[in-house]
């Protein structure tokens, strides 16, 4: 038996320093100390030795127990420590490698010239103001001297909410202008730029929804030459210090007189081209000096004062700025088309 013995010790020695992984090394702990183990095995036999030699071959037994176990813990130890090594060389942070570039958005351009136009006219003494998207028709339309019957309040040209037409998406941000002139102290310098809605068919200079920047001015003495020198200012901080203006005579329900601004093609200088299609002017917006019955209608008393009002398409400004053919580009958030502004 002491030959048995010493035998299974060199035997499971010698594997277990060798054991090159912790779960193989655990495999050779269960089948060397085991409870169903060799060492155990080797145990059940004392039985059959005599009564001298049982109490020598128990502590050489439990001498061998004793060194397995010291070698499993030193092995496991050192096992664990080189996996340990293995791991953090594999997971090892080089902090000197350049870092993933970070991709910047921009302004989109829309913003850019409501943005460049809000500036502006801050400069002028004008605030901002807001009002909702979901409107009264009477607030869009009536207040404005738009009344029932007018053809711009046909169900075929404004989003209605509802069957009596009473509720709708603003058409214009006019009815903001309107709220400000029914709450708040005169003088008012506004402009109100926002979202507006028509049924419209989509193409390359219409969408359902596009933006519009209104401006008012209401106080005593105010004359339609505010609102040239006003509109002036605006074209020729957006286009440059020389550009040339054109009034013409319009119509507009909320304005008496009413005109439309024309810039002088910033293409061709107003030779004629493509962009202006040969007219040498290009229609930039529509202004008035704003109806009495509107002032009225707001409690504002036409014997003391009067005032001027424009309104001018966002998209087609921007249009304009940056040489932009076709509205729908603004619409579809192709970063290759963003990423040029
Ligand atoms: C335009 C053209 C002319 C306008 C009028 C008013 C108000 F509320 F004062 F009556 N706000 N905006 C106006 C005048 C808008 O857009 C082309």
């Amino acid at each position: 038996m002491e030959e048995k013995l010493r035998q299974l010790r060199e035997e499971s020695l010698q594997a277990i320093r060798s054991a090159d992984a912790l779960d193989a090394l655990d495999a050779l702990r269960v089948k060397y100390l085991g409870k169903k183990g060799e060492l155990t095995a080797v145990l059940k036999q004392m039985g059959t030795l005599s009564a001298e030699a049982r109490p020598v071959m128990g502590q050489l037994a439990n001498q061998i127990r004793e060194e397995l176990t010291e070698a499993v813990e030193t092995a496991r130890a050192s096992l664990s420590e080189k996996a340990l090594e293995l791991r953090l060389a594999a997971e090892k942070t080089d902090v000197t490698m350049p870092g993933l570039p970070v991709r910047i958005g921009r302004r989109h351009p829309l913003n850019k010239v409501i943005g460049e136009a809000k500036e502006i006219f801050i400069g002028m003494g004008f605030t901002i103001a807001e009002g909702p998207e979901v409107e009264l028709s009477d607030y869009n339309f009536t207040r404005l001297n738009t009344a029932e019957g007018h053809p711009a309040r046909d169900r075929q040209d404004t989003f209605y909410f509802d069957d009596d037409d009473e509720v709708l998406l603003r058409t214009q941000t006019s009815p903001v202008q309107v709220r400000v002139m029914e709450t708040q102290p005169l003088p008012i310098r506004i402009i109100s730029p926002g979202r507006v809605y028509r049924k419209d068919e989509v193409d390359a200079t219409h969408s359902p929804m596009f933006h519009q920047i209104e401006g008012l001015v209401v106080d005593e003495g105010i004359t339609f030459a505010d609102l040239k020198g006003t509109l002036n200012e605006l074209v020729r901080r957006l286009y440059g210090p020389d550009t040339k203006t054109r009034f013409r005579p319009h119509h507009f329900p909320f304005t008496e007189p009413s005109c439309e601004v024309d810039v002088q093609c910033f293409e061709c200088g107003g030779r004629g081209c493509r962009v202006c299609k040969g007219e040498g002017w290009i229609e930039l917006l529509g202004a008035g000096m704003v109806h009495p019955r509107v002032l009225e209608g707001c409690g504002i008393d036409t014997r003391k004062y009067s005032g001027f009002a424009f309104g001018v398409g966002a998209e087609r400004m921007a249009m304009f700025r940056f040489g932009i053919s076709d509205l729908r580009l603004m619409f579809e958030n192709d970063t290759r088309f963003l990423e040029q502004f």
